[in-house]
């Protein structure tokens, strides 16, 4: 599957390149320097991630495909069970592959419900909104481009049915811990008694594993980090020198933290715009955390903020865990 299309119908994009830039220029003008992950998805950084998600290292894909394709029958179960007719919200749909094979199931067993992916990247919902129909014959689908809430409150004024919302892929790992907990505090504010999550969350394991996830050997990883000054340079007129920047990852098998940085080569001076920012050698700017949990804490956070904890679906090795969550 490959992100060809250019044809749009989404509901209009709220990612402006003023906010891109403004983001850009707060970060790297912070000490230290940071860049937000949710900037790593344009049409080249969609491509690479999908690279990524074939790659062998990179393994939640895979658990996660596992725990879709082996226990379809009763995920889509218990999200029915919930009631009739419902909204599939999806928050960070992607090319939608693991979605799709509950999405599937759903259409043969006749369930009433219509699918709203929601993605920050432009190009994943005009992909979804023209392939999905021919895949997936019968679907209704609306996709949604922008960020989360923005567009879960559109979704809510669209329809009033029940909402099932999924947020696969262990995405909720791009936020530390407190905020994660806050997040799922707003999710279950923007949700009413009788809502459902389908949350994936990638879980602790043994160390070298999830490392080599993020620094796997073909530099996959590292390509999907560089893209990001490449973003700057192609969409805010920045000249980075990628060879200048090394990728670097860690994981903390204590806090569970996996953190990435690009690290600058030389003393340097960037250009962006008519801003100049100023690197050290060895300086990093730290790119992106991708947060593990220990099952226990799943539940905690399930009820931190105002849910049920109902299912837990595992793979095999017990790697990842779907967890089905009522508001
Ligand atoms: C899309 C946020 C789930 O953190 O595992 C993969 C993104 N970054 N490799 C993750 C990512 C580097 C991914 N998520």
């Amino acid at each position: 599957m490959a992100f060809t299309t250019t044809a749009t119908q989404q509901t209009s994009s709220v990612l402006t390149d003023e906010q891109f830039y403004k983001d850009v220029i707060k970060g790297l003008t912070s000490t230290p320097k940071r860049l937000d992950s949710k900037y790593f998805y344009d049409a080249h950084g969609d491509k690479i991630f999908q690279e990524l998600m074939g790659c062998e290292e990179y393994y939640p894909t895979n658990c996660e495909m596992e725990i879709f394709t082996s226990q379809t029958a009763e995920i889509c179960k218990a999200i029915i069970a919930g009631g009739d007719a419902f909204d599939l919200i999806e928050l960070g749909a992607g090319d939608a592959t693991k979605s799709t094979q509950l999405l599937k199931y759903l259409i043969d067993n006749k369930a009433d419900f219509t699918y709203l992916p929601i993605d920050i990247s432009e190009n994943v919902i005009s992909y979804l909104n023209i392939t999905l129909p021919v895949t997936l014959p019968g679907i209704k689908i609306t996709g949604l481009n922008g960020e989360y809430f923005d567009m879960l409150k559109k979704a809510a004024a669209i329809s009033d049915r029940r909402k099932v919302v999924m947020f696969l892929g262990s995405n909720v790992g791009n936020m530390p811990v407190d905020v994660a907990q806050g997040f799922c505090r707003e999710l279950r504010n923007n949700l009413s008694e009788g809502d459902m999550i389908l949350i994936g969350v990638d879980l602790k394991k043994n160390p070298k594993t999830v490392l080599a996830a993020y620094n796997d050997s073909e530099g996959i990883t590292r390509r999907f980090n560089l893209n990001l000054l490449e973003r700057i340079n192609r969409e805010l007129g920045g000249d980075f020198n990628t060879r200048q920047f090394d990728h670097y990852a860690t994981y903390n098998p204590e806090t569970g933290a996996c953190k990435s940085y690009l690290v600058s080569l030389a003393d340097q001076k960037i250009k962006i715009g008519d801003e100049t920012i100023s690197f050290k050698k060895d300086e990093y700017i730290y790119m992106e955390i991708s947060q593990k949990y220990a099952i226990e804490q799943v539940d905690d956070m399930a009820v931190g903020a105002g849910f049920k904890p109902l299912n837990q679906f595992f793979d095999s090795k017990k790697w990842f865990v779907d967890a089905i969550w009522t508001a």
